[in-house]
């Protein structure tokens, strides 16, 4: 299937993958593939493997190096030296680093060219667009032009509209090996690789997988709309195999980390994992996947079957907001009475399997603070709503302006936004709205504010009183 659709280019005078002209730049944080910031800084892009695997098998070879595996500026530049061709995905939150990274290739590399695609290409185009060094930006999915692109780029206007796949089902499985490797001793020693790490979600070594793209959803925060056209989802039986081969070739596998937006979607899916996934898969490995309140709320029976018969032992949850007011502002379409009957739902079933013998679900609860508008009593009642939950992996952020999402975009044009293209990068206290109030904030996650927040909380589960360290960059 996968030579029927990206038609076979001739191979390439870079033969292969050592002496190649062509430099596939994974981005993020320079260190943290040598002595990372946090567990989420180790994950590898989905983007980058699946377009490798395709040129690869294309007798496209490139050579990649990650600025993650780079301790300075210097070792960047000096890996860079001597390509023909720089490839990057590019989100908002990687910007930075791809911004500086053109700027060294292009001093010294000056004939070079430089090809970028990714999430932030298609939201913040004028941007990339006054950077001269970006000589292709390709804007949404990239895996039915990437062959053409790096064959023939002269070939392409400077802006380039993507093309995708109609659905999942014809992406070729990752060659995870394309992927870079941890580069110190100490990393490696428990990253699995070409697995992933595990995170306190579940056991190593973890496989991370998509099943689906894009959520049909239009939460005003989030620019997952503006992004990608939908498409179909990856058929059951095909994540099965995949999983499978992984544990196989790559493995053990202890975990399995689902990156969908929103897994919980689509019920004929859903029915049909929970029904072969138990069966069908080697082990059936416990799994961390997303959901939203009011599917949980629309679909009961459907969410306990999957947590009960496939492990869904870490339900993540993007509440968001314990405040009807704050969830209407950012368009959530969940009601706090959506998201306390998913923790009420959630703790019942958790009770009742620990009651078994069992381990409990926890969720991993995605809480946003500091969303223009919202007030003292809003971030109050957003907290009662943590400390109400009975088991809970608090990810807590500032609200930060992504371009692309209605509100960002709307922030960003009247001049509110404190991101910038030197610093997309949000460390989790970084301010990114002005007139926001963060003292107060970070009083308030402090425990400073314990009385008003304990104040209308039936039942107070947690007895924690510090969620600074809960604190997620955004
Ligand atoms: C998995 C994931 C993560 C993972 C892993 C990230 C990683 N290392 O890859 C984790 C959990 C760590 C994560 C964290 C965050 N994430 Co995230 N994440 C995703 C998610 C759900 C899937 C990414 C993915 O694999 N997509 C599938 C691949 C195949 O798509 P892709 O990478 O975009 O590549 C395609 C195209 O872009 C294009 N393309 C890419 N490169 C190139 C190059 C060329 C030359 C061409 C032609 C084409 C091309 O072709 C590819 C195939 O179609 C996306 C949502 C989404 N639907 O993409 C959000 C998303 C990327 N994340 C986002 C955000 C905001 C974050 C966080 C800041 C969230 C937070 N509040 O903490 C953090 C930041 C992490 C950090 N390091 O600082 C935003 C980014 C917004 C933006 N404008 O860039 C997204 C889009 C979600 C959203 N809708 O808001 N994330
Ligand atoms: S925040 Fe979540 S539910 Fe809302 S649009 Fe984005 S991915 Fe979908």
């Amino acid at each position: 299937m996968f030579n029927l659709l990206w038609p076979k280019a001739k191979k390439q005078d870079s033969g292969d993958g050592s002496q190649s002209k062509r430099l596939w730049l994974d981005l993020g944080d320079l260190g943290d593939l040598v002595n990372p910031n946090g567990p989420h800084e180790q994950w590898q892009d989905h983007g980058l493997g699946l377009l490798r695997t395709i040129l690869h098998k294309n007798g496209l070879m490139t050579d990649m190096f990650s600025t993650r595996q780079c301790t300075s500026w210097e070792e960047v530049e000096r890996r860079m030296k001597g390509y023909d061709m720089l490839i990057m995905n590019v989100r908002s939150y990687t910007y930075p680093v791809a911004y500086r990274s053109a700027k060294i290739f292009k001093k010294i590399n000056p004939k070079g060219i430089i090809l970028a695609g990714g999430m932030h290409a298609t939201v913040a185009l004028d941007e990339m667009l006054s950077v001269p060094e970006f000589d292709k930006i390709c804007q949404g999915p990239g895996e039915n032009v990437i062959v053409n692109l790096v064959s023939n780029p002269d070939s392409f206007p400077r802006v380039i509209l993507g093309v995708g796949s109609k659905s999942m089902a014809e992406w070729p499985e990752i060659d995870r090996t394309l992927w870079p490797k941890p580069a110190s001793k100490k990393l490696a020693k428990n990253f699995n690789w070409p697995l992933e790490p595990e995170c306190s979600w579940g056991p190593p070594g973890v496989a991370t997988i998509l099943t689906s793209r894009v959520c049909p959803w239009q939460c005003v925060f989030c620019n997952e709309n503006s992004y990608i056209p939908n498409m179909g989802r990856r058929p059951v039986e095909m994540m099965i195999e995949e999983l499978n081969r992984l544990h196989v070739d790559h493995g053990p596998i202890g975990s399995v980390v689902i990156h969908d937006s929103m897994f919980f979607q689509n019920p004929t899916w859903l029915e049909e994992w929970v029904d072969k996934y138990p069966r069908m898969a080697k082990q059936v490995w416990p799994y961390w996947a997303a959901g939203r309140a009011d599917t949980v709320r629309q679909w009961p029976e459907l969410f306990e079957a999957v947590i009960r018969k496939t492990r869904w032992d870490t339900v993540s949850i993007g509440f968001e907001s314990g405040s009807d007011r704050v969830l209407r502002i950012i368009n959530k379409e969940c009601t706090e009475e959506d998201n306390y009957f998913a923790i009420d739902l959630l703790t019942k079933i958790g009770d009742d399997m620990e009651a078994k013998g069992q381990k409990a679900p926890v969720f991993w609860s995605n809480i946003m603070l500091g969303i223009p508008g919202e007030t003292r009593e809003d971030a109050f009642k957003t907290m009662r709503m943590v400390k109400y939950t009975k088991r809970i992996l608090p990810s807590i952020s500032f609200y930060a302006p992504y371009p692309g999402s209605a509100l960002g975009n709307q922030l960003i044009a009247e001049g509110k936004s404190r991101m910038t293209k030197e610093n997309y990068h949000r460390f989790p206290d970084d301010e990114k709205v002005v007139g926001i109030d963060y003292p107060f904030y970070r009083e308030l996650l402090a425990g400073k504010y314990d009385a008003e927040v304990n104040k209308g909380l039936v039942t107070v589960r947690q007895d924690r009183k510090n969620y600074w360290s809960a604190l997620a960059k955004a």
